[in-house]
């Protein structure tokens, strides 16, 4: 082991971390070192290399065009309540299971903690978003007469506090047995010029590696197997940062059973050409979305001849999927995507810098990318006021003040929950 990470890091161009090698203690010399022979330097290699990407030119070498979907306000009663039977079925009969997307840091939200643990003062009294996700859980259980089984979503920098928060609130009222955490990976960030990041403590510095690892993750964690042994069928995939999600909807779950589709998504219509949501569309004849951080700025502004925008079917984190079509994905490997973030840094000076603007790539894959080994998926229009209230920022839109009060007016208006 002598040499060879110092001719890996000149092979790799990331001599730099020599200079951080010299500064660490033993110990943290001996971990950098195992960190640096266990770096997978082509992937960091490749993921560099699409940081540089035209994202604009990558959509429009694509055949993009607007993909179907159904108002769940505008079925016929008929249809509504065939969708109804046909979900409430699968549900009653023990085959549903819902999944919350919690590894994200809050980094907008300027929260310190995982952001399931963030209190909302929402009426009758303030709830963390776990709690009000647990509400759900809870409503959904004492209606169909099941006990869901719950799987979690963590980040190696989240999962210990995320437990620990579940275990100081005596898991909400569910049965310990019934909720499951499981840790999604990383992925190093590096400077604008290449360079692998150093953090506190001389550690290479690492970000979650996005919603879109969650396929793989349930797969190694074994998430997809414990499903099948407990002859779970359909799962719902929902973030942690929306007051007003409903992991438990028979409408999505009856028609995409009944359009014969793998996968189920809802939607809301678009606030405005610049909300950060993505937006579902055909790209070369499969089921997208793209990604508000990458939705050419006039593609964004597009209207029909209603005024209506063309690319306005916002993708709202809530997807559901049957167990087939988890176990297809996670065998399938996602693009990655490159973010220009503020990365706080160790110098080499040895002093930690913080940053006020961005100075790093971050690379994630994202969730909806599985929807493009399917040939169609259903998707089900809701309403912004009764399914999507984000948490994302500080203050301002989607706020913990705007959740607040779409919370508050919904269940003000539905105290008996959910239809
Ligand atoms: C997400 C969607 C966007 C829209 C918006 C609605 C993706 C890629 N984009 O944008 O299309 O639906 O939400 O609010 O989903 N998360 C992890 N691990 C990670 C990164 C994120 O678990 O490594 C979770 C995070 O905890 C949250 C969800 O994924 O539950 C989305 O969070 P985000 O902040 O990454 O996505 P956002 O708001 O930019």
């Amino acid at each position: 082991m002598a040499n060879n990470y110092i001719d890996i890091l000149k092979e790799n161009n990331q001599e730099h971390l020599l200079k951080y090698l010299d500064m660490a203690n033993e110990n943290q010399r001996e971990e950098l070192i195992d960190d640096i022979l266990n770096l997978d330097f082509k992937t960091i290699k490749e993921l560099y290399s699409i940081s540089s990407r035209d994202n604009d030119k990558a959509i429009e070498s694509c055949i993009i065009e607007h993909t179907k979907f159904v108002d769940k306000y505008k079925i016929a009663k008929d249809e509504f309540d065939k969708y109804k039977n046909i979900g409430e079925e699968i549900i009653k009969n023990g085959e549903y299971a819902v999944v919350t997307m919690a590894g994200g840091q809050g980094t907008r939200l300027g929260h310190d903690g995982p952001k399931g643990t963030y209190i909302l003062n929402v009426k009758p009294k303030p709830k963390s978003l776990f709690e009000i996700l647990a509400d759900g859980i809870k409503r959904a259980n004492s209606k169909y007469g099941i006990s869901l089984n719950w799987y979690i979503m963590t980040s190696t920098e989240n999962n210990d506090r995320t437990v620990e928060f579940f275990e100081e609130n005596n898991f909400f009222g569910l049965s310990k047995d019934k909720v499951r955490f499981f840790k999604q990976g990383n992925l190093p960030l590096v400077s604008e010029d290449g360079k692998l990041l150093m953090d506190k403590n001389f550690h290479i510095k690492y970000a979650a590696d996005g919603n879109g690892c969650i396929y793989k993750s349930m797969k190694k964690a074994g998430i997809l197997d414990d499903m099948k042994s407990k002859n779970i069928k359909w799962i719902f995939i929902g973030s942690v940062d929306n007051a007003l999600l409903n992991m438990v909807d028979p409408i999505l779950l009856g028609i995409t059973v009944f359009e014969g589709n793998k996968i189920g998504s809802k939607s809301v219509v678009k606030r405005s050409p610049e909300e950060p949501v993505g937006v579902f569309c055909k790209k070369n004849n499969k089921p997208a979305v793209i990604e508000y951080t990458e939705l050419p700025t006039e593609m964004a502004k597009e209207t029909d001849e209603d005024g209506e925008l063309l690319f306005g079917e916002s993708h709202i984190m809530c997807n559901l999927y049957s167990i087939e079509a988890l176990e297809k994905i996670s065998e399938n490997t996602l693009p990655y995507h490159s973010a220009h973030k503020k990365a706080p840094y160790l110098d080499e000076s040895g002093k930690m810098v913080k940053v006020t603007k961005p100075n790093a790539y971050k690379y994630e894959a994202f969730i909806f990318d599985g929807f493009v080994f399917f040939d169609d998926i259903s998707i089900l229009r809701g309403r912004r006021e009764e399914d999507f209230a984000p948490v994302k920022n500080a203050e301002g839109q989607d706020s913990p003040q705007t959740a607040t009060e779409l919370y508050n007016n919904y269940w003000e208006n539905n105290e008996n929950g959910r239809m």
